[in-house]
């Protein structure tokens, strides 16, 4: 079995990743990291654990070869709205980080995941049935460290042989780990918000369609496609995929089926509110259907479900 390390392990997805990853490949072959230490609030498996900034490309170097790591699952990033707050430092994390990832993939022969983003688009994209192949010109810091994250990995490929793979996720949605400052926490604070007062206010506006995931679904799009075939990959590096395409009036619409008196209103933040205006209102995913199987099991309805039944007992 390779052995796999993953950056950002601490975060709302690298948390449920690290898990899972655990569980499938067995605790003894994954290593996790992240720029701060593991504290007892994160409930990760007792896997290795390194802090680790990937910034410093000798700390990931000596990291991989003291591990002997063959796969690196690159999560760390800062995401949309931190990254409009501070454009200087998301350049460092989420460019330098990842050239940073490449580089020692490329000598240590490591494959990697890194996961894109539907903030990979902008304004000038067509919003509905977002093509998998189609204009990417977003007007974000985290939109434009995206799309070059794309290019760079695709490069990498192609003029190294390293085995790059990566998803354009949609919003991902989770009650485990809270997320880390996006556009699309709207959709995962209305859940905490509907337990605790049966009311959100929401920073977005009626009508902004988005594409969400719900994370069992997050994870096993990951593991699929990092299990695939390569030789079937012809999108390696940016696979759309999504599960469902929703509005906070719809959101709310399927919480209010299990919380009838559950209310919404809104106070619109013009910067969250302007980076969701230029992402797709749904993505086209059948490439990710067609050259790996990507299939998601969850629909708005399962997903709420889930998310109020698992959040009762956390917040009880
Ligand atoms: P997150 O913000 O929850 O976690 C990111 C982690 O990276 C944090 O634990 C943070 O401490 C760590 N980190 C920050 N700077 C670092 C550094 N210099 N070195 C090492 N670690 C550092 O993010 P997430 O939601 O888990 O996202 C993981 C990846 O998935 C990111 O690339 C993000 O862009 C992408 N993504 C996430 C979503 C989503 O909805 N969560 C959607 C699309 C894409
Ligand atoms: C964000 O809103 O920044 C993330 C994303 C969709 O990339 N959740």
């Amino acid at each position: 079995m390779s052995k796999i390390l993953i950056t950002g392990s601490l975060g709302q997805i690298g948390s449920e990743l690290a898990n899972a990853l655990c569980e499938r490949y067995g605790t003894s072959n994954v290593v996790v990291s992240d720029v701060r230490a593991k504290t007892v609030d994160d409930q990760i498996s007792d896997c290795e654990c390194a802090v680790l900034d990937v910034t410093d490309v000798t700390q990931i170097a000596e990291l991989v070869k003291k591990h002997n790591i063959k796969i690196i699952y690159h999560l760390a990033a800062l995401l949309s709205a931190v990254a409009e707050a501070k454009p200087q430092t998301a350049w460092n994390v989420n460019m330098n980080g990842l050239y940073n990832v490449l580089e020692v993939a490329r000598e240590f022969a490591c494959a990697v995941f890194t996961p894109s983003s539907i903030g990979a688009f902008g304004l000038s994209t067509p919003h509905d049935k977002t093509p998998q192949d189609t204009i990417q010109r977003p007007n974000t810091m985290y939109g434009v460290t995206k799309v070059a994250g794309e290019l760079l990995c695709d490069y990498y490929y192609k003029r190294f042989g390293v085995d790059t793979r990566g998803l354009r996720y949609p919003g991902i949605i989770s009650y485990k780990t809270l997320p880390g400052g996006g556009t699309t926490d709207y959709a995962v604070e209305i859940y905490y918000e509907a337990i605790k007062k049966k009311k959100y206010t929401c920073f977005l506006k009626p009508g902004t369609y988005l594409d969400m995931m719900y994370m069992p679904d997050a994870i096993n799009a990951v593991i699929n496609l990092m299990e695939a075939d390569q030789k079937k990959l012809i999108h390696r590096n940016a696979f759309n995929v999504t599960a469902m395409s929703i509005d906070p009036e719809k959101l709310a619409g399927s919480i209010r089926k299990q919380i009838p008196d559950f209310s919404i209103d809104y106070k619109i933040d013009p910067v969250r509110q302007g980076i969701a205006d230029s992402w797709p209102n749904s993505m086209d995913d059948s490439a990710a259907r067609e050259e790996w199987g990507w299939q998601p099991k969850y629909n708005l309805e399962k997903m709420t479900e889930d998310m109020l039944t698992q959040l009762r007992k956390k917040l009880a």
